[in-house]
């Protein structure tokens, strides 16, 4: 060859190395600022262009990735993201926006009771735990934080009023990090098949929805089983949303009962080789049937269908329900052995302290956090994150 020829050689690798690194540049970006709303039950059958295209979402895959927290260690996903990753600013970022109202209302609160205070004076301990209990963390948790801080203070630990805010930090992160396995850990199962379970209006649904886009998204063969089946109106959302997102939804015959939907669902899943399968169920009956009873049921069917199944189930619980959520919880936890919580309407709260008490009194792990009705508004948890979104201070913006 010429040197000529030589030359348009190395000028193409160049550009083909160019236009590759480009590529994957694009491909980490993060998501638009206004990507695809979700649909909601209200807005008619018809899908529509932009409800059919999947909203751009993180990687399910990461799910399925995460390494294992061990109790004590660091907090889930820490690892994955790494320390100052431009992944955890951009985690740390949207959640703070999604908790808007609760920074702006019960942690502006609860830093006031620091400002201008520079000594730890008796009454602080006593402002911190009023403002604890108005933000909806429950006598419990907040004992615990005031006995925390006591202990610390006895050790001579805390030599200013801004290290016992550090400590409270310190504290939340811990009660939150409950040391459970990853979510998805198990996601080898195939399929792997998720209960979602909670009181009507808790979001469960909606929940499936942005679940379903999400591993949909990732090229997941996802299947929903409309396990809802007291309200006619719980199986058309969910068709509805079946027919936006593209994905099929198994219903039952009229007067079926959920086990047996569930069950035909989980059954045709792995005949049709589906990866994700995620099952609806009712929040209150109208029948004299106990929900608890039914729902267990629903729980045996999936196992009967799919040895090993549900490999998750998780209970939703509405942020701003405060201490009726911690009711819920203890309730739901007597039946079933649920494998997380799903805290929905966290934008939707001035207190969002819930979220701890939850954590606290039963240590389940939260594994998603709503904080808005998108498909990208479901967070999957990060305890490092939400503790830094939840206790970032103005000045901490300015980094
Ligand atoms: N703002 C906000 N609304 C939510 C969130 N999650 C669910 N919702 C809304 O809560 C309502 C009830 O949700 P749905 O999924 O039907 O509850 P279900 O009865 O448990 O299935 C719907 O209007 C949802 O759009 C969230 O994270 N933030
Ligand atoms: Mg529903």
């Amino acid at each position: 060859m010429t040197p000529i020829a030589w030359l348009v050689v190395a000028l193409v690798v160049v550009a083909a190395i160019a236009v590759f690194l480009w590529g994957r540049r694009q491909g980490r970006l993060p998501a638009p600022d206004e990507p695809a709303k979700l649909p909601t039950a209200g807005e008619g059958a018809a899908p529509t262009a932009e409800a059919k295209k999947p909203a751009e979402l993180p990687s399910a895959e990461r799910l399925a990735t995460q390494p294992t927290a061990e109790a004590g260690a660091q907090p889930a996903g820490v690892e994955a993201k790494g320390e100052g990753s431009a992944e955890r600013t951009r985690d740390v970022s949207a959640l703070k926006k999604g908790l808007a109202q609760t920074r702006t209302g019960w942690m502006q609160r609860l830093l006031s009771v620091f400002a201008g205070r520079k000594e730890i004076d008796p009454a602080l301990l006593d402002d911190i735990e009023e403002t604890l209990l108005t933000g909806d963390v429950g006598t419990a948790t907040t004992k615990r934080f005031i006995d925390g801080l006591k202990a610390r203070l006895d050790r001579k630990e805390l030599a200013d009023a801004s290290k016992v805010w550090d400590a409270l930090k310190a504290d939340a992160l811990t009660i939150l990090d409950v040391g459970a396995p990853a979510f998805g850990s198990r996601a080898t199962a195939k399929p792997f098949v998720i209960l979602m379970v909670g009181v009507n209006g808790a979001g469960k649904t909606t929940t499936i929805a942005k679940l379903a886009s999400r591993y949909h998204a990732e090229g997941k063969k996802v299947l929903l089983a409309a396990g809802d089946t007291f309200r006619a109106a719980a199986v058309a959302q969910l068709e509805m949303w079946g027919q936006r997102l593209e994905v099929p939804v198994h219903k039952g015959k009229e007067n079926a009962k959920p086990g047996a939907v569930v069950y035909e669902a989980v059954a045709r899943g792995v005949a049709e080789g589906a990866d994700v399968i995620i099952a609806d169920t009712a929040g209150r009956l109208q029948t004299k049937a106990p929900l608890m009873e039914e729902l267990r049921k629903i729980r045996e069917a999936c196992g009967k269908a799919s040895p090993g199944a549900p490999h998750e189930v998780l209970l939703v619980l509405d942020a701003t329900t405060g201490q009726n959520a911690i009711s819920q919880a203890r309730e739901f936890r007597e039946t079933l052995d649920l494998t997380g919580v799903v805290l929905t309407k966290l934008d939707g709260t001035a207190k969002g302290g819930v979220i701890l008490a939850v954590a606290d009194e039963f240590k389940l792990p939260v594994r998603f956090v709503g904080v808005g009705e998108k498909s990208e508004d479901l967070r999957e948890f990060d305890a490092r994150d939400f503790v830094e979104a939840l206790f970032a201070r103005d000045a901490d913006d300015a980094n």
